[in-house]
Protein backbone atom coordinates (compact mmCIF):
# COMPACT_ATOMS: atom_id res chain seq x y z
CA UNK A 1 0.00 0.00 0.00
CA UNK A 2 1.40 3.45 -1.12
CA UNK A 3 1.80 6.10 1.59
CA UNK A 4 -0.06 8.89 1.28
CA UNK A 5 1.89 12.52 1.35
CA UNK A 6 -0.81 13.78 4.12
CA UNK A 7 0.23 10.68 6.70
CA UNK A 8 2.05 12.13 9.15
CA UNK A 9 5.71 10.69 10.09
CA UNK A 10 6.89 9.78 13.84
CA UNK A 11 8.01 12.82 13.88
CA UNK A 12 5.56 15.14 13.40
CA UNK A 13 2.90 13.21 15.80
CA UNK A 14 5.63 13.39 18.28
CA UNK A 15 5.84 17.47 17.75
CA UNK A 16 2.14 18.02 17.68
CA UNK A 17 1.79 16.10 20.72
CA UNK A 18 4.19 18.16 22.80
CA UNK A 19 3.62 21.77 21.33
CA UNK A 20 -0.10 21.26 20.35
CA UNK A 21 -0.01 22.27 17.17
CA UNK A 22 1.59 21.29 13.96
CA UNK A 23 2.66 23.94 11.08
CA UNK A 24 4.89 22.79 7.97
CA UNK A 25 1.84 20.72 6.11
CA UNK A 26 1.58 20.07 2.53
CA UNK A 27 -1.15 21.94 0.93
CA UNK A 28 -4.26 20.83 0.66
CA UNK A 29 -5.75 22.18 -2.07
CA UNK A 30 -3.93 24.10 -5.41
CA UNK A 31 -4.23 27.68 -6.13
CA UNK A 32 -6.91 26.74 -8.43
CA UNK A 33 -8.98 24.88 -6.50
CA UNK A 34 -8.63 27.60 -3.54
CA UNK A 35 -9.96 30.32 -6.35
CA UNK A 36 -13.02 28.39 -7.14
CA UNK A 37 -13.69 27.87 -3.35
CA UNK A 38 -12.97 31.56 -2.81
CA UNK A 39 -15.57 32.49 -6.15
CA UNK A 40 -18.24 29.91 -4.23
CA UNK A 41 -18.01 32.10 -1.06
CA UNK A 42 -20.82 34.95 -1.53
CA UNK A 43 -23.23 32.34 -2.50
CA UNK A 44 -23.08 30.99 1.32
CA UNK A 45 -22.25 34.64 2.77
CA UNK A 46 -25.14 35.47 0.95
CA UNK A 47 -27.25 33.53 3.28
CA UNK A 48 -26.43 35.51 6.21
CA UNK A 49 -29.23 37.38 7.58
CA UNK A 50 -29.59 41.10 8.96
CA UNK A 51 -27.27 41.48 11.76
CA UNK A 52 -25.64 38.41 11.53
CA UNK A 53 -21.81 38.04 10.66
CA UNK A 54 -19.59 35.30 8.99
CA UNK A 55 -19.01 34.77 12.83
CA UNK A 56 -22.82 33.40 12.76
CA UNK A 57 -21.57 30.56 10.37
CA UNK A 58 -21.53 27.78 12.38
CA UNK A 59 -22.24 24.21 11.51
CA UNK A 60 -23.36 24.89 7.89
CA UNK A 61 -21.69 21.63 7.12
CA UNK A 62 -24.97 20.38 7.86
CA UNK A 63 -26.74 21.79 4.67
CA UNK A 64 -24.08 22.37 2.47
CA UNK A 65 -22.17 19.99 0.57
CA UNK A 66 -19.69 23.20 -0.50
CA UNK A 67 -18.62 22.89 3.15
CA UNK A 68 -18.93 19.38 3.53
CA UNK A 69 -16.71 18.21 1.20
CA UNK A 70 -14.32 20.60 2.38
CA UNK A 71 -14.37 19.09 5.98
CA UNK A 72 -14.46 15.50 4.21
CA UNK A 73 -11.74 15.92 2.05
CA UNK A 74 -9.22 12.57 2.46
CA UNK A 75 -6.04 14.84 2.42
CA UNK A 76 -7.56 16.69 5.71
CA UNK A 77 -8.38 13.20 6.91
CA UNK A 78 -5.13 11.78 6.69
CA UNK A 79 -3.26 14.37 8.77
CA UNK A 80 -5.89 14.14 11.19
CA UNK A 81 -6.32 10.81 11.51
CA UNK A 82 -1.95 10.85 12.07
CA UNK A 83 -3.52 12.60 15.17
CA UNK A 84 -6.82 10.84 16.66
CA UNK A 85 -6.25 7.34 15.23
CA UNK A 86 -7.97 5.43 13.06
CA UNK A 87 -11.86 6.36 14.55
CA UNK A 88 -13.03 9.55 14.34
CA UNK A 89 -15.65 12.37 13.42
CA UNK A 90 -16.49 15.83 12.63
CA UNK A 91 -18.69 18.06 14.13
CA UNK A 92 -17.96 21.50 13.57
CA UNK A 93 -16.96 24.29 10.87
CA UNK A 94 -16.37 28.21 11.64
CA UNK A 95 -15.18 30.45 9.67
CA UNK A 96 -12.90 33.38 11.38
CA UNK A 97 -12.91 36.37 8.70
CA UNK A 98 -11.14 39.31 9.03
CA UNK A 99 -11.76 41.86 6.60
CA UNK A 100 -9.03 44.21 5.74
CA UNK A 101 -8.48 47.27 8.11
CA UNK A 102 -10.74 46.01 10.90
CA UNK A 103 -9.94 45.89 14.47
CA UNK A 104 -11.70 42.50 15.36
CA UNK A 105 -9.24 40.26 17.44
CA UNK A 106 -9.72 36.80 19.27
CA UNK A 107 -8.36 36.74 22.83
CA UNK A 108 -6.19 33.87 24.29
CA UNK A 109 -8.69 30.85 25.07
CA UNK A 110 -8.64 27.08 24.95
CA UNK A 111 -11.08 26.14 22.62
CA UNK A 112 -12.28 23.12 24.88
CA UNK A 113 -13.01 25.65 27.78
CA UNK A 114 -16.00 26.53 25.06
CA UNK A 115 -17.23 22.90 24.45
CA UNK A 116 -19.72 20.44 26.38
CA UNK A 117 -17.50 17.86 25.07
CA UNK A 118 -15.15 15.15 27.23
CA UNK A 119 -12.61 14.09 27.17
CA UNK A 120 -10.47 16.33 25.45
CA UNK A 121 -9.21 15.02 22.37
CA UNK A 122 -10.16 16.96 19.71
CA UNK A 123 -7.74 18.41 16.93
CA UNK A 124 -8.35 21.81 14.88
CA UNK A 125 -7.59 21.76 11.25
CA UNK A 126 -7.61 25.83 10.28
CA UNK A 127 -7.64 25.90 6.60
CA UNK A 128 -6.15 28.89 4.58
CA UNK A 129 -8.80 30.77 2.04
CA UNK A 130 -5.34 33.18 1.92
CA UNK A 131 -2.06 33.92 2.61
CA UNK A 132 -2.16 34.39 6.51
CA UNK A 133 0.98 35.92 8.66
CA UNK A 134 1.41 38.31 11.28
CA UNK A 135 0.71 41.25 8.68
CA UNK A 136 -2.90 40.27 8.47
CA UNK A 137 -3.82 38.67 12.08
CA UNK A 138 -2.81 35.01 11.84
CA UNK A 139 -3.44 33.00 14.85
CA UNK A 140 -0.88 32.43 17.48
CA UNK A 141 -0.23 29.64 19.89
CA UNK A 142 2.10 28.99 22.86
CA UNK A 143 3.60 25.96 22.50
CA UNK A 144 2.84 23.66 25.04
CA UNK A 145 0.51 24.80 26.84
CA UNK A 146 -2.04 22.25 25.90
CA UNK A 147 -0.56 20.58 28.77
CA UNK A 148 -1.08 22.57 31.26
CA UNK A 149 -4.80 21.58 31.77
CA UNK A 150 -7.88 24.09 31.37
CA UNK A 151 -7.63 27.84 32.86
CA UNK A 152 -9.81 29.89 34.18
CA UNK A 153 -11.65 32.38 31.27
CA UNK A 154 -13.63 35.54 32.17
CA UNK A 155 -15.83 38.18 30.02
CA UNK A 156 -13.10 39.67 27.58
CA UNK A 157 -12.83 42.87 28.50
CA UNK A 158 -11.31 43.21 24.33
CA UNK A 159 -14.65 44.88 23.11
CA UNK A 160 -13.09 43.82 19.34
CA UNK A 161 -12.46 40.24 20.50
CA UNK A 162 -14.46 37.75 18.27
CA UNK A 163 -14.77 35.52 21.26
CA UNK A 164 -16.50 36.98 24.61
CA UNK A 165 -14.52 34.92 26.91
CA UNK A 166 -10.52 35.26 27.27
CA UNK A 167 -8.23 33.45 29.83
CA UNK A 168 -8.31 35.07 33.22
CA UNK A 169 -5.80 37.69 35.20
CA UNK A 170 -3.40 35.49 36.79
CA UNK A 171 -3.56 32.67 33.77
CA UNK A 172 -0.01 31.45 33.76
CA UNK A 173 1.19 31.69 30.40
CA UNK A 174 4.40 33.81 28.66
CA UNK A 175 2.25 35.18 25.49
CA UNK A 176 6.21 36.31 24.39
CA UNK A 177 6.51 32.41 23.44
CA UNK A 178 3.75 32.38 21.19
CA UNK A 179 4.34 31.25 17.79
CA UNK A 180 3.42 33.29 14.72
CA UNK A 181 1.48 31.04 12.44
CA UNK A 182 1.95 31.34 8.65
CA UNK A 183 0.27 30.13 5.69
CA UNK A 184 -0.15 30.26 2.06
CA UNK A 185 -4.16 30.03 1.01
CA UNK A 186 -4.75 25.80 0.23
CA UNK A 187 -2.56 25.10 3.58
CA UNK A 188 -3.55 24.48 7.05
CA UNK A 189 -2.29 24.07 10.61
CA UNK A 190 -3.79 21.57 13.28
CA UNK A 191 -3.86 22.72 16.98
CA UNK A 192 -4.83 20.71 20.13
CA UNK A 193 -8.33 21.80 21.88
CA UNK A 194 -6.24 22.85 25.19
CA UNK A 195 -3.43 24.41 23.01
CA UNK A 196 -4.16 28.69 24.42
CA UNK A 197 -4.57 31.09 21.11
CA UNK A 198 -5.49 33.62 19.55
CA UNK A 199 -4.68 36.66 16.95
CA UNK A 200 -4.84 40.25 16.42
CA UNK A 201 -6.22 42.81 14.34
CA UNK A 202 -6.26 42.83 10.82
CA UNK A 203 -4.89 46.66 9.91
CA UNK A 204 -3.43 45.32 6.55
CA UNK A 205 -5.40 45.95 2.93
CA UNK A 206 -5.37 41.89 2.27
CA UNK A 207 -7.88 39.85 3.62
CA UNK A 208 -7.81 37.16 6.26
CA UNK A 209 -9.93 34.01 5.92
CA UNK A 210 -10.15 30.44 7.38
CA UNK A 211 -12.29 27.77 7.91
CA UNK A 212 -11.78 26.31 11.56
CA UNK A 213 -12.67 22.43 11.45
CA UNK A 214 -13.41 20.27 14.54
CA UNK A 215 -12.62 16.82 14.65
CA UNK A 216 -12.77 14.31 17.83
CA UNK A 217 -12.49 10.80 18.65
CA UNK A 218 -15.25 8.72 18.33
CA UNK A 219 -14.55 8.37 22.66
CA UNK A 220 -15.80 11.94 22.32
CA UNK A 221 -19.24 12.25 23.99
CA UNK A 222 -20.99 15.84 23.30
CA UNK A 223 -23.61 16.60 26.55
CA UNK A 224 -26.64 17.45 24.43
CA UNK A 225 -28.69 19.01 28.04
CA UNK A 226 -25.74 21.68 27.00
CA UNK A 227 -25.77 21.46 22.64
CA UNK A 228 -28.73 19.55 21.53
CA UNK A 229 -28.47 19.77 18.37
CA UNK A 230 -25.37 18.28 18.25
CA UNK A 231 -24.31 15.83 14.99
CA UNK A 232 -21.25 13.98 14.53
CA UNK A 233 -20.41 13.06 11.33
CA UNK A 234 -18.04 9.84 11.13
CA UNK A 235 -14.92 10.07 8.35
CA UNK A 236 -12.96 7.35 9.25
CA UNK A 237 -13.02 3.78 10.76
CA UNK A 238 -16.40 2.63 13.00
CA UNK A 239 -18.35 4.20 15.39
CA UNK A 240 -18.35 1.72 18.04
CA UNK A 241 -19.50 3.45 21.07
CA UNK A 242 -21.88 5.88 19.24
CA UNK A 243 -21.98 8.17 22.32
CA UNK A 244 -23.27 10.72 19.53
CA UNK A 245 -26.25 11.14 17.47
CA UNK A 246 -24.81 10.55 13.60
CA UNK A 247 -25.05 13.71 11.40
CA UNK A 248 -26.64 13.36 7.70
CA UNK A 249 -24.78 14.65 4.46
CA UNK A 250 -26.53 17.51 3.19
CA UNK A 251 -27.33 17.33 -0.64
CA UNK A 252 -27.54 20.95 -1.15
CA UNK A 253 -24.72 23.24 -2.44
CA UNK A 254 -25.38 26.36 0.28
CA UNK A 255 -27.72 26.05 3.04
CA UNK A 256 -27.91 27.05 6.90
CA UNK A 257 -29.69 25.18 9.66
CA UNK A 258 -32.53 26.11 11.53
CA UNK A 259 -30.90 25.85 14.65
CA UNK A 260 -27.90 27.35 16.27
CA UNK A 261 -25.18 25.63 18.38
CA UNK A 262 -24.62 26.05 21.82
CA UNK A 263 -21.34 26.58 23.49
CA UNK A 264 -20.89 26.04 27.55
CA UNK A 265 -20.66 30.23 27.69
CA UNK A 266 -23.89 30.37 25.73
CA UNK A 267 -25.79 27.48 28.28
CA UNK A 268 -24.54 29.69 31.04
CA UNK A 269 -21.74 27.40 32.13
CA UNK A 270 -19.50 29.15 31.10
O1 LIG B 1 -8.80 32.49 13.47
C1 LIG B 1 -8.41 32.89 14.56
O2 LIG B 1 -7.76 33.91 14.69
C2 LIG B 1 -8.72 32.12 15.80
C3 LIG B 1 -9.26 30.77 15.52
C4 LIG B 1 -9.61 30.03 16.75
O3 LIG B 1 -9.73 30.57 17.81
C5 LIG B 1 -9.79 28.59 16.66
O4 LIG B 1 -9.57 28.01 15.61
O5 LIG B 1 -10.16 27.98 17.67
Amino acid sequence: MSESSHQLTEEQKSFYHKNGYLLGLPAIFTMEEMDKMNSELPALLALLEDGESTKDIREWHETSTYLNDICKHPKILDLVEGILGANFYYWASNFFIKEPNTVSTVGWHQDSYYWPMAPNNSVTVWLAFDDVDEGNGGMKLIPGSHLGGVIKHRKSEQTDSVLTLELADGSDFNADSAVQFKLKAGECSLHDDSAIHGSQANPSNRRRAGLTIRYSGTNVKNDLSVNPNFKAYLCRGVDELKHNPPGIDPTTRYGRPDFKPVSNEEAGKG
